[in-house]
């Protein structure tokens, strides 16, 4: 057991303005990153977990232990007869613009939640979260694709099988997008407390703010290019080599890196190794779309990449993340449109941070929460100088 005296990091002037890469913060109990297995939730290696029920991965993530069947029902129950999106919501949502990025419709509509539905309490909050996203998404998907009028939830259905059937993607197979998101969104749930968005909506709430809000800067955080907008441009990365050739691909990879260009869907913060959300998610691409040609162009990638990778010393690593291979997965299940592999991450995220935001500010510190962040900012080049004189 740690001390409260015991030194965990020595700063450094060199570790001013370097993104507070690797400062201990704080303590997280819903999930840990270590960077060679990757993520493990509540001490449950991610490979475990992903074929469970979704709910049973949200139910741990709220209270850090597996339900039993019995809690389980309990929980489920109690999700569904917290479903219901205002319908002020849904007009709201309508008059957004189409132009608008789906990430900004899901950050204006977790606020348009907030204003409408929020009760203040982190925990009753947090569980309306889980409940009403799926919905949420769903509308957002169909208004701004056109597809149609947003459907109604559907009360016999397990959380991501009703999703899908509110989301009634024109020409999908259902059943396999079912089973493809079901486990996507428990592989994207939760991944340590430092991520950009994670962070950030904790953040947020540290001012008390309440969890709709806190949630909509966290998926500010995840809207950006260089996190959670990767997945986006991972697919469209494979797209754009337009072929499944090793050889081709190994060229398109080599002259990308010439023109100083990101290989997207590789590297990592914190991890060295695979990251074993890509691990599953290649595995379940050989069962649902083995024969698909952006699959199979990824799953090359897979080897090409590595190898190229390697030969660049400064990249600290060469192997794939949790990106590299979704975006294809989706494409081939029906969801052509990667301007919304965003919103699907952030439906899922968004269940890990509410979490971790119920820890922070219900739990920690005796039930007093975490207080307000505070980090110290160096000033530099301020000589004090006055206006007069
Ligand atoms: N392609 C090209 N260059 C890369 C690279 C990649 N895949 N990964 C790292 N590098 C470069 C960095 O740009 C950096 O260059 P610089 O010193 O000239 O600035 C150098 O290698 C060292 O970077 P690093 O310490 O290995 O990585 P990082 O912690 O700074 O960044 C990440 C991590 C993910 C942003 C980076 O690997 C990257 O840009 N990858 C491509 C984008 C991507 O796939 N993002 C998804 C991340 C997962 C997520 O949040 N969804």
């Amino acid at each position: 057991m740690a001390e409260p005296t015991d030194v965990l990091f020595e700063i450094t002037q060199a570790h001013l303005n370097s993104g507070l890469r690797g400062f201990p913060v704080g303590t997280c109990r819903t999930s840990r990153v270590d960077p060679n297995t990757g993520v493990s939730y509540v001490g449950y290696p991610i490979a475990e977990l992903a074929d469970l029920e979704e709910e049973a991965v949200a139910y741990l993530m709220l209270h850090r232990e597996l339900p039993t069947d019995a809690q389980l029902t309990e929980f489920v129950a109690d999700i569904k007869s917290r479903r219901g999106v205002p319908p002020k919501v849904i007009e709201l949502l309508k008059a957004l613009p189409k132009e608008g990025h789906p990430m900004e419709w899901l950050i204006s509509g977790l606020i348009f939640l907030g204003m409408t539905s929020k009760t203040g309490d982190y925990v009753e909050d947090a569980k309306n979260v889980v409940a009403r996203l799926p919905e949420l998404v769903a509308a957002i998907f169909r208004i701004r694709s056109g597809w149609g009028e947003p459907i109604a939830p559907n009360p016999e259905l397990g959380l991501i099988e009703d999703f899908v059937h509110m989301l009634d993607v024109p020409g999908a197979d259902a059943e396999a997008l079912t089973s493809l998101l079901r486990v996507f969104y428990i592989l994207h749930m939760d991944h340590g407390g430092g991520n950009l968005s994670t962070f950030t909506g904790k953040t947020v709430a540290s001012a008390h703010t309440d969890i709709f809000a806190s949630l909509g800067a966290a998926m500010s955080g995840l809207y950006g290019p260089l996190h959670g907008r990767a997945n986006q441009d991972c697919l469209n990365f494979v797209r754009t080599v337009g072929s499944s050739d090793p050889a081709e691909i190994e060229k398109f990879i080599r002259d990308a890196l010439a023109n100083k260009k990101k290989i997207y869907g590789y590297g990592h913060a914190v991890l060295r190794a695979e990251d074993p959300r890509a691990t599953i998610q290649y595995g379940l691409g050989e069962k649902i779309c083995p024969d698909d040609e952006l699959f199979r162009t990824a799953a090359n990638m897979r080897i090409v990449a590595v190898k190229v990778l390697k030969e660049f010393p400064k990249i600290s690593n060469p192997y794939p993340n949790v990106d590299a291979v979704s975006g294809t997965l989706l494409n081939a299940c029906g969801l052509t449109d990667s301007d919304f592999y965003t919103v699907l991450f952030g439906l899922s995220r968004c269940t890990g941070i509410a979490a971790q935001i119920v820890d922070e500010r219900v739990r920690f510190r005796g039930g007093k929460g975490a207080p307000i962040y505070r980090p110290k900012y160096v000033a530099e080049d301020q000589t004090p100088r006055h206006v007069k004189g």
